[in-house]
């Protein structure tokens, strides 16, 4: 059956190998397999929930994109656009944060650890987030989003808003209640300083993650400075759920190679990490020097960047605006 796919990726710089694990890999995938249609979007009016410099937010809006196109991404075969040029998203988002519940948002744990200690600080739309993401992927009747584990609350908000809307105003299976794509393991990528906190862009510390930018040496280093226990290698699975950061560098290695884990746990129990890691470092330069030589490549063809996005807007505002006209049709607008 033919899957319509829609996911996106914040404009916020720094994009990791988190994100390209958890998320680009797979969209890769599903942009290959010619019975999908896909839609990514760089979606820019979630990177506002915080504080932006706009120079920045549109140097790395082109870099969101040459990173798609760098890791697979045909935009002649997928629809690649920036959600703020699609202003459906946001009539759709202020028509969905009417359904959705004020205490459902209240359950998301994103918010909670984003917006820290001073919640009243914290801006409406990190609060309301999960509504314009529920928004961007009912528009365009998406069966399917693939996304790293930490989004899977957000994904379940928006099958309860999608649910809740089509009861409400009794248009069944109106919108389509997509189901999420998440990797069965390894799906969170942790941090290369602490491995029970996520990989993330906005970590102060630049050696917790491996940006997809970073050059040989950089991520030779990075890798070689990763925290670990201090026993060598683990012997066996059980033994490597107690290690956190044992855990995350074999779940990188396995993530990157499609090796089992189990084999590369016989491969390399009971020895030093140094060996390990200089394995790691290998893999992972192998994967991500061809990617991160082809975002600076493109990154220097900004008029080809700006016409894909502006190809895939011209696409996504036809499904998006006939979809909000049937939207105003069953609400009595
Ligand atoms: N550490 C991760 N492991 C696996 N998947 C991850 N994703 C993000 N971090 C990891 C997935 O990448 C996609 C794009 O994420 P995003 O850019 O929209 O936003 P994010 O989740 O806020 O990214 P960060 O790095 O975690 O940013 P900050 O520092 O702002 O919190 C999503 O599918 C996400 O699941």
């Amino acid at each position: 059956m033919s899957k319509k796919i829609f996911s996106g990726v914040q404009p916020t710089g720094n994009l990791h190998l988190g994100n390209y694990l958890g998320a680009i890999k797979n969209f890769v995938e599903l942009n290959n397999d010619k019975e999908n249609d896909c839609i990514f979007c760089v979606v820019d009016l979630h990177a506002i929930t915080v504080k932006q410099n706009p120079k920045e937010l549109k140097n790395n809006i082109r870099e969101t994109v040459a990173t798609f196109v760098a890791s697979g991404i045909d935009p002649a075969k997928s629809i690649i656009f920036n959600q703020s040029k699609v202003t459906a998203h946001s009539e759709a988002a202020w028509i969905l944060s009417c359904t959705a519940r004020t205490g459902w948002l209240s359950r998301m744990t994103q918010f909670k650890e984003k917006a820290g200690k001073d919640k009243e600080k914290a801006s409406v739309g990190l609060y309301s987030y999960p509504v314009l993401m529920a928004a961007d992927i009912l528009l365009y009747d998406s069966t399917h989003v693939p996304v790293g584990d930490d989004q899977k609350q957000h994904l379940e908000l928006c099958r309860d808003i999608a649910q809740k809307f089509n009861n409400d105003f009794g248009v069944e299976d109106f919108f389509k209640v997509p189901e999420p794509l998440i990797q069965k393991e390894f799906s969170r990528i942790m941090s290369l300083k602490d491995g029970l906190k996520k990989m993330s862009k906005s970590e102060l510390s630049d050696l917790s993650r491996i940006n997809l930018t970073d050059d040989t040496d950089q991520i030779i280093n990075k890798i070689k400075k990763a925290k670990t226990d201090p026993l060598p290698m683990p012997t066996n699975k059980e033994e490597l759920d107690q290690r956190p950061e044992a855990k995350n560098l074999i779940g990188i290695y396995s993530s990157l190679t499609d090796i089992k884990i189990e084999k590369i746990i016989n491969e390399f129990s009971g020895k030093n990490f140094s060996e390990f890691k200089e394995n790691l470092a290998q893999v992972t330069v192998d994967k991500l020097q061809p990617i991160s030589t082809e975002i600076k490549k493109l990154l220097s063809e900004e008029s080809f960047l700006d016409q894909i996005l502006l190809e895939g807007a011209e696409k996504a505002d036809k499904i998006a605006t006939n979809k909000i006209k049937k939207i105003h049709e069953i609400m009595g607008f």
